[in-house]
């Protein structure tokens, strides 16, 4: 445990006028009475998260807010924020099975917590997706492989890496026109989806029964009419 007189205080990057997803965080430094900076209600704080989210020369640069800055460190996703926190702070069990189980729970509760926010945008949820989203995130993850390539996380591949491959490969199958239009933009992930695809044991698993094809029934759907227009 950290001595909150002995820190140099915590950095939280949040959306300055909602409670949101940084409150997860807000509750667990109040709660560990370690100081921090709440940056976004600071004057220019709100362009300082701003920079840190156009991420320069980082790979891991935050996809949204909420994160935190601990010295060089910026740590973000909710449950990702609260593991650090948690082990740093008390906040947490220690052994494996606590700590994991701990995360399990926290990153189901925020499975909970993304179902509520898409109450408030149940309409046109298809559209927004293929428009947006998809742009959105693959952008990102296709910034994040140009920093750190060849692969995800670097050098070597990662598990992250085998979810890129899925990720890809599904929307391939579910929004074959919009990622026909995205390719350009996304060279390098297309790229790290086929070197996984041919990597000997992916390919060997993808070429048998064990290997499930796309259907109507999983994540990745395809519904024509979700499609981008020829
Ligand atoms: N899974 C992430 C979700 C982060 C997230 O969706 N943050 C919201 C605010 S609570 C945001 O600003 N999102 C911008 C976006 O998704 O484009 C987490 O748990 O931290």
């Amino acid at each position: 445990v950290v001595q909150a007189g002995a820190m140099k205080p915590y950095e939280l990057y949040y959306w300055p006028s909602i409670q949101g997803r940084g409150e997860l965080v807000r509750l667990a430094l109040e709660e560990a009475a370690a100081p921090y900076v709440d940056v976004a209600r600071t004057p220019r704080g709100m362009s300082a998260m701003m920079k840190l989210i156009a991420g320069h020369g980082s790979g891991l640069a935050p996809f949204a807010p909420p994160f935190l800055k601990a010295g060089a460190l910026v740590v973000a996703q909710t449950a990702n924020i609260l593991l650090y926190l948690g082990e740093r702070h008390g906040l947490a069990p220690k052994a494996d099975a606590g700590r994991l189980g701990a995360h399990q729970l926290q990153l189901t509760a925020m499975d909970f917590v993304a179902e509520a926010h898409d109450v408030h945008h149940p309409v046109g949820a298809g559209l927004y997706f293929v428009g947006e989203r998809i742009p959105k995130f693959l952008g990102y993850f296709e910034g994040v492989l140009s920093k750190n390539g060849p692969f995800m996380m670097g050098p070597r591949l990662t598990y992250v890496d085998l979810t890129m491959f899925q990720i890809v490969a599904g929307l391939d199958y579910a929004f074959p026109r919009t990622m026909k239009r995205m390719n350009r933009k996304i060279a390098g992930l297309r790229a790290l989806h086929d070197r996984v695809k041919a990597r000997p044991r992916v390919a060997r698993y993808l070429a048998s029964e064990r290997r499930l094809a796309f259907n109507e029934h999983g994540i990745f759907r395809h519904y024509p009419e979700l499609d981008l227009a020829r």
